[in-house]
């Protein structure tokens, strides 16, 4: 099993063959450019129709924008960084004492997707920690470095904070009241992948991650401020999302594109490698309650004619996020199998 996890510190020459895509699915990054007019929105802003009506700008052109003034201080982003980077640099022996590629472990190091299910691995070490509530699983995650708990805690608890405030702007973007969505999603749960990229053989032959939509509410990533990876795809072609300092980039999950009538697009992103640099990511994904059911929101599909009615049907988040991990990660839109047929 140890020699799954690709974090070693070791460079490679050329690419070991599990890791390499047939010729038509390659990322091709000749052909990526960097989306230009990507929207940067400045939550310490005091005019609040100005900053509903730029999320839902965003959320209708990308399902990506980026927010600086968010409120987490730039120290306990450096920590978060910092402790990550810490993990993934520990002996071989130390990290595997938490390795699992069993997605229903709540605290497990892996690698690549689902190694269990895909039959071409992806470029990618990661840690995937539940963190809400903290005190239900803090004695699971890592206590090496040894101020990991306190740093993630902190920071954790920064972005949920962060994340909600985002809901809110999205809830009055789509003419609803401000805390539609919050109620809806009822208590929501709070996962996190600490992605770590290490320097990549041959970038143009893997993915760090294929492309894939997020099964959650809402994503709040903070990328490496100085390594490019992410990319989000837009009218069928492929843009680098590059790092903004002291910005994170939030994405609209499955579940508020359900919730949106698929007003709001849950997008397509990726992330791919260079032969450089490690990169890091950390994605705090908020989640639906396990029972809270997924109902495309009335004001959204009601019209005047009978026959109206919504995109989806209504779910539990407990029976899409089963069926999501069912699959490999780069299959078909995984609302696809929700349609209201
Ligand atoms: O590393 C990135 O920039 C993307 C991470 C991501 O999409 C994920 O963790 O789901």
């Amino acid at each position: 099993m140890a020699g799954k996890l690709i974090s070693t510190g070791l460079r490679l020459t050329t690419l070991p063959g599990n890791y390499v895509r047939p010729f038509s699915d390659r990322p091709r990054l000749s052909e990526v450019s960097q989306l230009e007019d990507f929207p940067l929105i400045d939550l310490s802003s005091t005019d609040r129709s100005r900053l509903v009506q730029q999320i839902h700008q965003a959320c209708t052109r990308f399902g990506f924008f980026q927010v600086i003034n968010h409120g987490v201080d730039k120290e306990t982003i450096d920590e978060m960084v910092s402790v990550a980077n810490e993990f993934f640099s520990m002996s071989m022996e130390e990290k595997m004492k938490l390795y699992s590629d069993d997605p229903t472990r709540t605290t497990r190091l892996s690698t690549s997707f689902n190694v269990k299910k895909e039959e071409i691995n992806n470029w990618r070490d990661y840690l995937r920690l539940h963190c809400y509530p903290i005190d239900k699983y803090i004695h699971e995650w890592p206590s090496n470095p040894i101020p990991f708990k306190n740093v993630v805690s902190k920071y954790s608890r920064e972005v949920r904070e962060v994340g909600f405030r985002i809901e809110e702007l999205i809830s009055e973007s789509l003419g609803l009241e401000t805390d539609y969505l919050r109620k809806v999603l009822g208590e929501q749960g709070q996962h996190m992948a600490v992605n770590y990229y290490p320097p990549c053989p041959e970038p143009e032959l893997t993915y760090g991650l294929p492309a894939h939509t997020d099964p959650n509410a809402l994503t709040i990533l903070l990328q490496d401020s100085t390594v490019c990876g992410l990319q989000i795809l837009i009218d069928g072609q492929w843009f680098a999302i590059n790092p903004h300092p002291d910005a994170f980039v939030i994405n609209i999950g499955d579940q508020l594109q359900a919730l949106s009538n698929g007003v709001y697009k849950s997008v397509w992103h990726r992330a791919v490698t260079n032969t450089e640099m490690p990169r890091l990511s950390v994605a705090s994904f908020l989640c639906p309650a396990d029972c809270a059911i997924m109902s495309p929101a009335k004001p959204l599909w009601e019209a005047e004619e009978d026959e109206s009615k919504p995109v989806y049907r209504d779910f539990t988040y407990a029976e899409y996020y089963k069926k999501f991990w069912s699959r490999n990660l780069d299959q078909e839109h995984c609302l696809e199998n929700f349609l209201n047929h």
